[in-house]
This record gives structure tokens, sequence and C-alpha cells, in this order.
């Protein structure tokens, strides 16, 4: 097991107020790629950071509503981890603001909540044109050669629906934004789980926290521009380390 468990424990144990900030890497042991693999399955020709923009969608509707139904439809079929139950059972024992950057639901279908979502979500959608909301088709054939769906039109003016997320260049909801940095500068532990740190201003999250004197824990396999910033860094993958820092914390009964 990861030696700084331990100590990471404590810091839990202790805390009275804890933000847990979660990344792509949350969501990779439930088999939803993340950014930087996200070249696995049928979009290893795209750069995700060139589909996920209002270019992209505005040049090619279909190309980019087909690669959101293709992470809808994996996503309905993933299932959460242990360490998504770990952080409900985190929510359960101590107050907890969850923050993602993910737009899966495998948080909540883990039993969180409320979490933040900065960038949206892959079940809501909205209208390009008028902004109207719109329903996220259920059921929708899987994209024809796993590429092209042509995206619904709009009820109220038949513009293009595009995908309730937040693009590259999209301002961040300011809600949910204000919310995050109010929960960072408040509380006494920040836990970071898989993140690369690099998008921002999401990745300003964790250094609000330092910058007030917050303890910050992160997990992740690999090194990030967080590590520096953590106290304690758990390498290792959060299925398998969330849950061994939940009971290393409250014992195994805390997962129940
Ligand atoms: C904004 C939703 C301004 C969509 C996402 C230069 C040019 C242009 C823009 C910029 C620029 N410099 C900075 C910017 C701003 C830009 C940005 O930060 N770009 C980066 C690439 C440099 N940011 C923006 O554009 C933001 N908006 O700035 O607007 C503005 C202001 C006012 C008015 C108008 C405009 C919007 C950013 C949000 C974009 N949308 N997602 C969708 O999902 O399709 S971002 C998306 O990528 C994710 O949500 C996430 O935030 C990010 C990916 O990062 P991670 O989650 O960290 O995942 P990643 O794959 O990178 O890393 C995975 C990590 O997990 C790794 O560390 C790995 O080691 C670890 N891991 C792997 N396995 C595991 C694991 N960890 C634990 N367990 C495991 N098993
Ligand atoms: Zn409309």
């Amino acid at each position: 097991m990861v030696p700084a468990v331990g100590d990471a424990a404590d810091l839990l144990r202790r805390a009275r107020r804890v933000v847990v900030f979660t990344g792509a890497g949350m969501s990779a042991e439930s088999g939803v790629p993340t950014f930087r693999d996200a070249r696995t399955g049928l979009w290893r020709r795209f750069d995700p950071h060139a589909l996920a923009t209002p270019e992209a969608f505005d040049a090619d509707p279909a190309l980019v509503w087909g690669w959101y139904e293709w992470r809808r439809q994996l996503v309905r079929r993933a299932e959460p981890h242990p360490g998504h139950r770990a952080v409900a059972a985190i929510e359960a024992r101590v107050p907890t603001v969850l923050i993602t950057q993910n737009v899966d639901d495998l948080h909540e279908r883990a039993g969180s909540r409320a979490p933040l979502h900065l960038h949206g979500s892959l079940f809501a959608a909205r209208c390009s044109a008028c902004d109207d909301p719109a329903p996220v088709p259920d059921g929708a054939p899987e994209p024809a050669d796993g590429r092209r769906l042509p995206p619904p039109r709009c009820a109220r003016c038949a513009g293009p629906v595009r995908p309730g997320v937040v693009w590259f260049g999209e301002a961040l909801p300011p809600d949910a934004l204000a919310a995050a940095v109010d929960a960072a500068s408040g509380c006494d532990l920040l836990l970071t789980v898989g993140t690369s740190g690099l998008v921002h201003p999401a990745a300003e999250i964790p250094l609000v926290t330092a910058r007030l004197g917050g303890s910050v824990i992160q997990v992740n396999p690999e090194r990030t521009p967080l590590d520096p910033v953590a106290a304690v860094n758990l390498r290792g993958p959060a299925a398998e380390v969330l849950p061994a820092l939940v009971d290393a914390a409250w014992g195994a009964t805390a997962r129940r």
C-alpha cells in the first residue's frame, strides 16, 4: 500500500471542513478515458482539446455531437468504482464539498448528493442559438460509424442543440466557480484526485486552499504541478488509494 496513507489519514481524521476536487483520473478505473489517453477507442485521430471547442461545433456539429453521444453511451455503460464510494463515505463523515471537473455522473451514481460540476455535464444540453435547455436524447443510436451524428434541433427555434459542457475558450458557470472558490477558501483540507492540474481556472482551486493555510493531499499515480503544494502525495490509483485512505482514517466500517 502507498506508504504515506497514514499521514493522510491523520489529516483527514482531524479535518473539520473538507473539499474533494476530482479530475478525469477519478473516472479512469471505471473505463472512462482521460483527456491524456482519450486517444483510445474511436477517437485516436482527434485531439479532445480541439474537439471540445465552440469552433469545432460550429465547423462540424455532427462530428462533435457524435463524440459526446459516444462518450455519453460509454459513461452509461460504466460503473462507479470503490474510489467514488469512498468519496461518498467521506461526505457522510465530515462536512464536505465535492468539486469535479468531470462531466460524467459517476459521483452521483456512487451516492454523492450535489457535486459542483465546474465544466458542466454530458447529461445536460441546450440550444446553441437561443440557449433554451434541451433534453439529452435517451437511447440515441450509437453514432453510426462511431463518429458523426447530427445534433437534435431546438423545439423553440430549430437551432442545433449543443452539449451542456464548458468548452475551451468558454467561461465556467459563474455560480459554480464562485461556490468552488468559496469552499476551497473555507476548508482545512482539500483532497485532489486524478487531475493533471493543467486546465485553468479549475487548476487554481487547490492553490486557493494552500495559499490560505489549508492542507492539500494529492492522489495521482503520476507527478503533477501540484506535487510541491501537497502536504502528502499518495502515488497510486484512485480506486485503490481512496478506500485505503478512508479505512486508515475511520476503519473499514466507514465505507459500508
Ligand atoms: C476559459 C468539459 C476564458 C468538456 C473541459 C491558451 C489558449 C487558449 C486557452 C487557454 C490557453 N491557456 C490557458 C487557456 C485557458 C484554457 C486552458 O486552461 N487550457 C489548457 C489546455 C492550457 N481554459 C479554458 O479555456 C477554460 N475557459 O479560460 O475561459 C473566458 C473567461 C471569461 C469569458 C470567456 C472566456 C475552460 C476550460 C474547460 C474546458 N472543458 N471539460 C469536455 O469534457 O468535453 S476541460 C477537461 O480537460 C476536463 O474537464 C478537465 O478539466 C481537463 C482534463 O484535465 P484532467 O481532469 O486533469 O484530466 P487529464 O486527462 O488532463 O489528466 C488525468 C490525470 O489523472 C493525470 O494526472 C493522470 O496521471 C491521472 N490519472 C490517471 N489514471 C488515474 C489517475 N489519477 C488517479 N487514479 C487513476 N486511476
Ligand atoms: Zn433554440
